[in-house]
């Protein structure tokens, strides 16, 4: 139907508000477009409203604070709000609702690319299978075929569109860190941190900011085994209410290198050698060895990476640190330097070698599955934030430069302050989604959070966000519902492949009047940069302080038990054993021989070799010596969450005691701690009480390296039954060797006996950790096995080489 004419309203310039091109100079605008249409009239209204939103900006006048002294402190920009919701739209037909295009006009000021995950959470239950077209499928078995027996049809986009995404599903690797695991949590803010930062997730006591985690090994590719002997990543996203916040840390606070120049050299060396692609996920091969042997700022580490940090027993079992020195701004512009530092309430445990290189065969995903398995049940890690904060002022007196990251700073000299809790509560939804796109950045900070000069972190605030380019695709990986932040996200910024969000309007620069000067920059209260004063040379080079590479690696082995020194040395021989160049391990030793002469002596020892002459020492200055620091034992930290989450199995066969097996289960498992029944195979034992008990688990499917400890039920053809199977035998000769407790329960004392395993600790004593217990007198024993059981591991045990 054509529209109605109208004469009694003003139409002057309507032509010009139906073009795309010039117009009137007159501020008068017409009444009506003559013909009317809900569209025109929006067109109009969007006409009016733009034109005043442009009006209201007659001139840039923030502009003389560009400049000299003003610049310093940046301004808040001109912004004029429009009379019309229409007046920042793209087109006056958006009012033209679909159930597409939704109810016309967005939201004002929100963009729903961002926020809470629901938004993209997706659930097919009770719906019919579709193209990615939203084509219903009616046959999802077969391709389309020319009769039965012929050729596919060229048509067939069904099967085309399914085999094409299939092809291209995976994306490219991590190029380092690639193997790793995540969960969602939150973290709480103790007390409110203003007075030394404006950082928003410190602001109030009880404030809780949402995170994901990731947690990851270094070397290994997607694929590889979780217990290798590596570094772990510790990467933290915080969503915060002013944007993301990534700590991208690791489970160690030092790092190989003290520059970013150096990062591609140490990679290439870890990783497998380029010529036959071995090893996987391991250090114990030449070209490691060799570029750090001629990399003598890499020793601390090296101690590090050697001790039992490097075999985590749990991710919720192993510290995290930021590594750099940060500053932390407070609101008046006040800086201090600031060392992240996490320390879970589990406590720090390890696993030991042998077990950990059993792992690898006897379950890959050891650390993904016990992370994942862990927050299944409830069972929340928990990690605190702590901080080491110090002035510019401390560090200049300090013996160490704080922008060096082969060091840390030490407890003694500035005390861990906790300020907050972290708390893993959510597994993500979908693997790939969430744990393989999220995209961790050191360049990601937030008002409040600066850097420091440290020249690795520099070079970081680069890598991080190029590696995405490549890794998801293009510019726009912040859209990936896992990386977007839950804070509105609005800029100028536009295109690139696969854009999600759909900006309205024309303008997409800054200054503007055209959209009110929106977005407009937000002036102080947006991020600054703390204003450090430099006056230097251009140069390529180390501070002085930066030469000394052996003091804090004394530091760290002398901070060690008896126990953690043998672990090293054992480590280094393993590795260096193989290693197959002498020169390499030569050089190495020459390292170590600047550390401790009875670390250097004992690595040689182990090697076959006499010790070199120490390495060349590059420092001029008098070296550092610091007092040990039982901080930097992994034994000072025995956690507080005591046998919870710990696996226990329960080794049973035919004619078992079940009153005391089902009490012994019953208890660990109120306990917090995990039972299963182990048997030879699946299906049911008979008991003595002539019922039946389902095993949970083989010998075969769940070895002994996969528990904590171990209960040896009482039966008499408990025995007869397991002890003819080797696996059985194994099983308890591995729980010895790797220091678990041991629970013998009555006539479980035979199939103890057939393991051959000794009581008594080298020194003679009993050993705390095997108990034997009589039915009448179950409980104390269970007592006793629960208290070795949250200490972990009866280290007073192992000797070297291992007894059995
Ligand atoms: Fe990383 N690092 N790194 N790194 N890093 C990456 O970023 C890099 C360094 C760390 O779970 C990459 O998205 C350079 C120190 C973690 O997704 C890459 C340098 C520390 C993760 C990259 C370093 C880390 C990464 C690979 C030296 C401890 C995994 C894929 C200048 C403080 C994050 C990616 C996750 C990942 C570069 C040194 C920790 C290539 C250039 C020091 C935890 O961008």
């Amino acid at each position: 139907m054509p529209n109605q004419k109208t004469t009694t309203e003003n139409i002057n310039g309507s032509g010009s508000v139906l073009s795309t091109v010039s117009g009137p100079s007159t501020s008068e605008s017409p009444d009506s477009l003559g013909a009317k249409s809900p569209v025109g009239d929006r067109l109009l209204e969007k006409t009016v409203a733009g034109k005043d939103l442009a009006a209201a900006i007659p001139a840039n006048q923030n502009k003389k604070d560009e400049y000299g002294e003003a610049s310093r402190c940046p301004y808040t920009g001109a912004t004029s709000e429009p009379t019309s919701s229409a007046a920042a739209g793209s087109t006056s037909s958006e009012i033209n609702a679909s159930e597409k295009v939704g109810e016309g006009e967005p939201p004002i000021g929100e963009n729903p690319t961002v926020g809470p995950l629901d938004r993209v959470r997706v659930d097919a239950s009770n719906q019919v299978l579709t193209t990615n077209q939203g084509v219903p499928v009616a046959d999802n078995q077969h391709s389309l075929k020319i009769g039965l027996r012929g050729p596919t049809a060229m048509e067939d986009f069904i099967l085309r569109e399914k085999l094409t995404h299939f092809d291209h599903e995976r994306i490219p690797e991590r190029v380092v860190h690639a193997r790793g695991s995540a969960a969602h949590g939150y973290f709480e803010t103790y007390e409110s941190l203003s007075d030394i930062t404006r950082a928003n997730l410190f602001s109030e006591a009880g404030k809780r900011t949402p995170v994901f985690v990731r947690f990851s090994t270094v070397a290994g590719e997607r694929g590889s085994a979780d217990s290798v002997r590596d570094v772990r990543g510790f990467a933290v996203k915080f969503y915060t209410d002013e944007g993301n916040w990534d700590l991208v840390g690791n489970n160690i606070p030092v790092f190989f290198i003290q520059d970013a120049m150096k990062f591609p050299d140490l990679v290439h060396a870890v990783k497998t050698e380029p010529h036959h692609g071995m090893p996987q996920a391991s250090s114990a091969h030449d070209t490691f060895w060799d570029f750090v042997s001629l990399t003598p700022e890499s020793t601390h580490m090296l101690l590090w990476q050697m001790s039992d940090r490097a075999i985590p027993r749990s991710y919720r079992t192993m510290q995290g640190f930021g590594v750099h020195t940060f500053r932390l701004v407070n609101a008046e512009g006040r800086s201090v330097f600031c060392k992240f530092h996490w320390t879970p309430l589990a406590g720090t445990h390890s696993l030991v070698w042998d077990e950990a290189a059993k792992i690898t065969g006897a379950d890959p995903d050891f650390h993904r599955r016990d992370l994942w398995e862990a927050i299944e049940a409830g069972e929340f890690p928990e990690w605190e934030l702590g901080l080491q904060i110090f002035t510019e002022e401390q560090a200049n007196n300090f013996e160490f430069d704080i922008l060096d990251p082969t060091k840390i700073v030490p407890e003694e000299l500035v005390p861990v302050t906790r300020v907050g809790k972290l708390v893993l509560n959510r597994n993500p939804d979908n693997f790939f989604a969430e744990t393989e796109q999220v995209a961790f950045c050191t360049a990601h900070i937030v008002p409040g959070i600066d850097f420091s000069n440290d020249p690795l972190l520099q070079g970081r605030i680069h890598s991080y966000l190029d590696t995405q380019l490549t890794r998801l695709g293009g510019p726009n990986f912040h859209e990936i519902p896992i990386n977007s932040s839950v804070a509105p996200v609005f800029n100028n910024q536009r295109d690139g492949m696969h854009r999600q969000a759909i900006h309205r309007g024309r303008v997409s620069y800054e200054p503007n009047s055209l959209a009110g000067g929106c977005p407009f920059q937000a002036g102080i209260s947006g991020f600054t940069s703390f204003p450090q004063p430099i006056s230097e040379d251009k140069v390529r080079g180390k501070p002085e302080l930066f030469a000394d590479h052996y003091s804090q690696a004394r530091l760290f082995w002398q901070s060690q038990t008896p126990v953690e020194k043998q672990h090293i040395i054992a480590a280094f021989r393993f590795e260096l054993t193989r290693v197959q160049i002498l020169a390499i391990r030569n050089r190495v030793l020459s390292l170590l021989v600047n550390v401790d002469s009875v670390l250097a002596t004992s690595v040689a020892s182990g090697l076959g070799l006499d010790l070199p002459p120490a390495a060349p020492i590059a420092s001029s200055l008098p070296m550092p010596v610091y007092e040990p620091s039982t901080a930097l034992s992994l034994l000072s930290r025995p956690g507080s969450t005591g046998i919870r989450t710990r696996r226990v199995a329960i080794l049973v066969g035919h004619n078992v005691n079940a009153t005391s097996v089902s009490a012994i289960y019953a208890d660990l498992l109120s306990e917090g701690a995990v039972p299963r029944l182990v048997g030879s195979q699946l299906g049911k034992v008979s008991t003595s009480e002539g019922k039946t008990l389902d095993v949970e688990i083989s010998l075969e499917a769940g070895p002994s390296v996969l528990y904590d400890a171990v209960v040896i039920a009482d039966g008499k053809s408990t025995v007869q039954d397991l002890w003819r199977d080797a696996h059985a035998v194994d099983f308890i000769r591995q729980q010895y060797r790797h220091c678990k407790p041991i629970l013998v329960v009555g006539a479980g004392v035979d199939l103890f006996t057939k393991a051959d395993v000794p009581t008594t600790l080298p020194d003679g004593s009993g050993d705390p950790a095997i108990i034997f217990a009589d039915v009448a007198t179950l409980d104390d024993s269970l007592t006793a096995f629960k208290a070795a059981l949250a200490g972990h591991r009866s280290f007073a045990r192992e000797t070297d080489p291992p007894l059995v």
